[in-house]
């Protein structure tokens, strides 16, 4: 379908001005935070995130589609355009993986000011196993024109954001969508996607953030030129304010997360602990690249000790963090930061950009020991 610019139907809170700075939080975004659900810090305990625990972000409404009339079109400029249906994708050949997704947005309520949107702590992460079919041989078959410079994919959901009417749509560089990693995927945890999650087909784009794993996939086209689409050229890039274009968000940066330990205090979520040793645990990831090195700080980090590592889940997957502690009485801030295997290191002050895209900086949890 065709986009439509729509200059100055909706007017979002304070009149249009994205950022907010104080603790409260607008009605707006409370309404984004109940349709797109974290994963809870705990779950952080699980190698392969239960399906229900998983995090959702879903820019529009999630599409009613059925498997039976459902077909993914394969064209554009390509030899030989194809429409495959559902039982044709999964005749493919077939592979499964573990892959951590995080969203690019992942942490942008800790920055000042925050821009108004899908309300992030850090909890829009999970690691899924998920089963389809590579992507690459599909376009060989396919037989991509030596004109075309990137592929485009298109999900079935359509909305209105920043002015423009547009179905959701992402585009990869040929280079990048031939990697043997990127597939079309029809199950999760070994179940059919859920609805949620790109019923009946998506992508899965391991390493980058999650908004290129384009959900409830219709169309896969080859283009001649860069694709310049409000979700790739408008949103998803690192800008210092609304008029600078900014660079692309693409790879995942380096994070560690604690599981929270102890009790939570219902409504601060602050901990509290019994004194003596306690386990502190979580998991590490770095989208491409490895995870070398994970530390823990009990004071602050005024001083840092090395947690131990154990094997990642899967090549593009977390891997698990300990650390021995022991909790003396009073109130303590914990904190956790990973070193990747380029020697990049999660920043203790978040350097800030406008829409609080793929900042990573150290975990900070508060807890009391008595
Ligand atoms: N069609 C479509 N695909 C989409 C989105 C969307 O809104 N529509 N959201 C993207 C974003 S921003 C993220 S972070 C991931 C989230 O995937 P999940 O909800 O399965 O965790 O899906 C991506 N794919
Ligand atoms: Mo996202």
């Amino acid at each position: 379908m065709i986009n439509e610019r729509v200059e100055g139907l909706f007017h979002a809170v304070g009149g249009g001005d994205r950022m907010a700075s104080t603790d409260m939080f607008h009605r707006e975004e409370v309404q984004l935070a109940s349709r797109n659900r974290g994963m809870p810090l705990e779950a952080l305990k699980y190698n392969i995130t239960p399906a229900g625990m998983h995090y959702l972000l879903i820019h529009f409404d999630i599409p009613y589609l059925d498997a039976d009339t459902w077909n993914l079109e394969v064209g554009g400029l390509v030899a030989n355009p194809v429409s495959l249906s559902l039982d044709d994708i999964k005749s493919r050949q077939s592979v499964t993986m573990p892959v951590t997704m995080e969203c690019a947005g992942n942490g942008r309520t800790l920055l000042e000011p925050r821009s108004i949107s899908q309300p992030w702590g850090l909890e829009a992460i999970g690691t899924a196993e998920w089963t389809g079919t590579p992507l690459g041989p599909m376009l060989e078959d396919a037989g991509v024109d030596p004109s075309a410079v990137e592929i485009l994919f298109t999900g079935q959901d359509r909305g209105v954001q920043g002015d423009e009417i547009q179905d959701y749509q992402r585009s990869l560089t040929l280079e990048d969508a031939n990697r043997d990693e990127v597939m079309l995927v029809y199950e999760m945890n070994g179940q059919p996607l859920q609805p949620q999650h790109g019923f009946p087909m998506r992508l899965i784009v391991p390493g980058w953030y999650g908004m290129t794993s384009v959900k409830w996939l219709t169309k896969i086209e080859a283009i001649s030129e860069h694709f310049d689409g409000f979700q790739m050229d408008q949103t998803y890039r690192y800008k210092q304010d609304a008029d600078d274009p900014g660079e692309p968000v693409d790879l995942i940066r380096v994070r560690a997360l604690m599981i929270p330990p102890g009790i939570p205090d219902f409504l601060t979520r602050t901990r509290l602990l019994d004194a003596g040793p306690v386990t502190l645990e979580g998991r590490a990831w770095a989208g491409r690249l490895g995870v070398d090195r994970v530390e823990v700080s009990a004071n602050n980090g005024e001083s840092w000790d090395d947690g131990s590592l154990e094997e990642p889940v899967g090549k593009y997957a977390w891997r698990a963090w300990s650390f021995d502690w022991d909790a003396t009485p009073g109130n303590h801030i914990l904190s956790v930061r990973a070193t990747d295997s380029e020697g990049n290191i999660q920043p203790t002050d978040q350097p800030w950009n406008y829409q609080g895209m793929g900042n990573n900086m150290v975990h900070r949890v508060n807890v009391v020991v008595r």
